[in-house]
């Protein structure tokens, strides 16, 4: 039985049906969990969609940028963007199945002491706090007026982050860091300018994985999002988002077996406020397939 983490699928399901296959998936003993940006910009979002309803216990999702940015087009708050390949799932029949199902996925999950988001964890929160800032996003997501939340979503804080933060404004941070956030400062707050790559960003601002303040409480983090730093495994951070869209490769990272006689004691044993010890590892294996699928666009996140 092995859990796997799977990079940002962006509506390759071809692509995914390979990688399914190089790592000989077994749905009824092996767990799939995909870090975000299951849609958009690939050329089959309803296919990506319906292999996970269809995965059911065996596929985790959580959100990212663009799969709640289509929930906003769906509702006609937001328009379709250039290069958006969203319409397939605009124009099917089971639109409203897929929209409800989108709406039940979380933004963070826990694997075997892995805290999994799309985009990061802030500098400044533990894990606990990013649970919980995830739960409350859900839960308005979940909610009978998710239009609401879904409106105010959007918004660039230009203030660090406050625990005082309430209602819309605590929300809107939360998706920020969890689904956009590249780079912060050494105060916290958010670069909204900066391209993608790295040495991009504004002064005095760092990938929020290197920020100088960064809480040693936080644990390992798994993410995708950012593709041009795709591969990046240290003993702290883990970054899935190998570019598949791009024409790169779909990445998967096999956790250690658990309770496997070699190695026993594989939930990471670290409670929510312990640093990581200085020797630590993510131990796992990389598995990438080359991308079958591709987007229309030039490269772009
Ligand atoms: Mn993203």
């Amino acid at each position: 039985m092995s859990n796997y983490l799977i990079g940002d699928l962006q509506g390759c399901n071809a692509t995914l049906g390979q990688l399914l296959e190089d790592i000989s998936f077994s749905p009824s003993t092996d767990c799939l969990y995909f870090l975000g940006d299951l849609i958009n910009r690939g050329p089959d979002n309803v296919g990506v969609i319906k292999r996970m309803m269809s995965l059911e216990g065996s596929a985790k999702c959580i959100l990212g940028n663009h799969d709640l940015h289509f929930l906003a087009v769906e509702k006609d708050l937001r328009p379709l963007k250039n290069g958006d390949t969203v319409q397939d799932i605009l124009h099917h029949e089971d639109r409203s199945i897929m929209v409800q199902w989108l709406r039940e996925q979380p933004l963070a999950l826990q694997v075997q002491g892995l805290i999994l988001v799309h985009a990061g964890v802030h500098p400044s929160w533990n894990r606990e706090l990013t649970l919980q800032l995830a739960q409350e996003v859900q839960s308005a997501l979940r909610a009978p007026d998710y239009v609401e939340f879904l409106m105010g979503m959007y918004g660039n804080d230009t203030q660090p982050w406050s625990p005082h933060l309430r209602g819309m404004e605590r929300m809107r941070f939360t998706v920020n860091v969890l689904t956009r956030m590249r780079f912060c400062d050494g105060e916290g707050r958010l670069d909204f300018l900066a391209k993608s790559s790295i040495g991009s960003q504004s002064e005095g601002f760092f990938p929020w994985f290197d920020a100088p303040q960064r809480n040693p409480s936080q644990g390992p983090i798994a993410f995708g999002h950012w593709s041009s730093v795709g591969g990046l495994h240290r003993s702290d951070v883990i970054c899935l988002d190998t570019g598949c869209v791009w024409g790169r490769t779909l990445s998967a990272f096999q956790l250690p077996t658990l309770n496997s006689p070699s190695n026993p004691q594989h939930q990471y044993p670290l409670d929510l406020h312990t640093p990581l010890p200085s020797d630590h590892v993510i131990e796992g294996k990389w598995i990438s397939t080359a991308s079958v699928d591709k987007s229309d666009m030039g490269y772009s996140d």
